[in-house]
């Protein structure tokens, strides 16, 4: 069963001595077990089962937020924007196939559920919203803006990404047409050439300089006051950059990227202004896109600072099946030998692609997503083996949105034989990658509530600045340094699910029903 929807974290509450609500706050003591691995004297691995108590504080207040998107008038932009307006109105628009009213389809935290636990008479799951089960945002209430280099208000720049249905922006055009981005900065040489007939809405300057991140603050600070916002996210959904080099002295320390921005060096890509900007403003920010925005001076900004930051990559069509089918293979005890990605598209994110350094960040957030679950299994992989993977992304204008994605995955299974694989998976890929938008913002808005202690200690702390519970709508996730990359599907979301499972006391989701098992 599944319980009816939206009720901000009202519908349930834990019974437990280890559960307190007060009119502010959840606060729970939870522990958390874990496996501690060391190697004995004669080779052998010893498993010690570890535990750690934490008080998790949960703010439940839920305030008044701002998503600001930079790209605002792209594809994905227009889309979400427009898609939230028709959530909020509750809209129905006719299409070819009858009435269509919106939805949240595709958003994790909107569209699915978890299983809260199981009723003792009827012995069936209980499951409830995601969004049920913490007190979070719901997307109808963000008030959105965001930067463009494209001046072209909302209403006009949905009509040139040729997405959404006309009778669905009819509905929306009129408020849409009120919104128009903020001039943004553009370095044309991190995006691609073809990219320039759109640059007509720009900050002067075109290097990076300090000047470019106080405006940006001040940007958000305006943005914040003008529509009365209890905080502000700050989201990349603009062109994909290239690679940004590492360079010491340059962007390898938080000292010696603020340097660098002071003296214009011209390494510094735009969306690592936004991100220092937005570190410096303790605002959220989150990078849709593959490029290096991170270069590791801004995430010690971040950790500096206490800010947090999230990234790299929506994870919408192609790559979200490979890290659940490779998942599957793999776990399957199937020797996954060769990956062929294959992908067609027509907007203007393809044509951006089209140039080969773009490409290139691309192609990198897209071949690294198997390396875990190959690494984790040393029975079909020998240590460095890897299944051949090849990623190919060309521009085909006439299919516009609707990315074609084909994929072959070639294994190798019992006594030598083989078991090929074919994928082949269309769809207009904004209308994927607007709700991983949306959840990315209300689960990073989330985690601005959450705090954690040992139980030993006064205070209480945010979780660590690189937001890695982000994973599951990233193809690459961003992780804290030193800490290892989760890519499989299934790990990402158990992750989400049970972090906030713990904020409210509950254990981990666990499959084994020993109570349908052992009556
Ligand atoms: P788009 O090309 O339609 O939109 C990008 C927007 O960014 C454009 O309006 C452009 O004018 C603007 N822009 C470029 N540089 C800017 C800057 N410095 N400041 C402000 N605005 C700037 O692309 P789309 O389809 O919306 O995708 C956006 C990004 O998300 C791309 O990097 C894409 O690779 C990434 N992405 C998209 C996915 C999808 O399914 N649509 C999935 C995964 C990632
Ligand atoms: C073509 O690869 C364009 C890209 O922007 C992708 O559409 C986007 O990264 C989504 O990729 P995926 O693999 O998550 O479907």
């Amino acid at each position: 069963t599944t319980t009816s929807p939206a009720s901000n974290g009202n519908l349930f509450v834990v019974s437990s001595p280890n559960v307190v609500y007060t009119d502010s706050e959840i606060l729970s003591k939870y522990t958390y077990r874990t496996t501690s691995v060391t190697q004995n004297g004669a080779g052998k691995y010893v498993a010690t089962p570890k535990e750690t108590v934490y008080d998790f504080k949960v703010d439940r207040k839920i305030p008044k937020v701002g998503m600001m998107l930079v790209g605002w008038g792209g594809n994905n932009g227009t889309t979400v924007t427009a898609g939230i307006i028709a959530n909020r109105r509750g809209l129905v628009w006719e299409t070819r196939e009858g009435p269509r009213a919106a939805n949240y389809y595709g958003s994790v935290i909107m569209g699915s559920t978890m299983k809260l636990g199981t009723d003792p008479q009827t012995m069936k799951e209980v499951n409830i919203p995601f969004h049920d089960v913490l007190p979070m945002v719901h997307p109808n209430d963000l008030v959105i803006g965001g930067w463009d280099i494209s001046g072209m208000n909302l209403a006009n720049a949905m009509d040139r990404a040729a997405v959404l249905e006309p009778t669905l922006k009819a509905q929306v055009k009129k408020e849409m047409a009120q919104m128009v981005p903020l001039p943004s900065i553009y370095y044309p040489d991190f995006i691609a050439a073809n990219q320039e007939d759109r640059a007509d809405n720009l900050i002067p300057g075109s290097k990076a300089s300090t000047a470019h991140v106080e405006k940006i603050r001040q940007d958000i600070r305006d943005f914040k006051a003008q529509n009365n916002l209890d905080k502000v996210i700050v989201q990349w959904t603009a062109n994909t950059e290239r690679y940004a080099d590492i360079i010491p002295n340059v962007n390898d320390t938080a000292e010696n990227l603020l340097k660098a921005i002071e003296q214009g060096h011209e390494e510094v890509s735009p969306s690592t202004v936004f991100a220092v900007a937005c570190i410096l403003e303790k605002t959220p920010f989150i990078n849709g896109s593959p490029q290096n925005t991170f270069v590791p001076g801004a995430v010690e900004l971040a950790e500096q600072h206490g800010a947090f930051i999230g990234g790299d990559d929506f994870k919408s069509g192609q790559t979200k099946m490979k890290s659940a089918l490779v998942d599957f293979l793999i776990s399957a005890g199937i020797k996954l030998t060769s990956i062929a990605s294959y992908n067609h598209l027509g907007n203007n994110d393809g044509k951006n692609l089209s140039s080969q350094r773009q490409f290139r960040s691309k192609e990198i957030s897209k071949s690294n997503v198997v390396d875990d679950m190959v690494e984790a299994n040393s029975v079909l992989y020998k240590k460095g083996e890897h299944p051949d993977h090849t990623v190919v992304i060309k521009y085909m204008p006439a299919v516009g949105d609707n990315k074609r994605a084909l994929d072959e995955y070639y294994a190798e299974i019992f006594l030598g034989g083989h078991q090929t694989i074919s994928l082949f998976n269309v769809c207009e890929d904004s209308l994927l990658a607007s709700p991983l938008i949306i959840d990315l913002v209300l689960v990073t808005e989330m985690m601005t509530r959450i705090g954690w202690r040992q139980s030993s200690q006064a205070e209480y702390r945010g979780f660590h600045s690189v937001l890695s519970i982000l994973s599951y709508m990233l193809k690459a996730p961003l992780t804290p340094p030193g800490t290892p990359v989760v890519n499989a599907l299934a790990k990402q979301r158990g992750a989400l699910t049970n972090i906030f499972r713990a904020c409210v006391g509950l254990e981990p989701e666990s499959d084994m029903t020993l109570e349908h098992k052992l009556f």
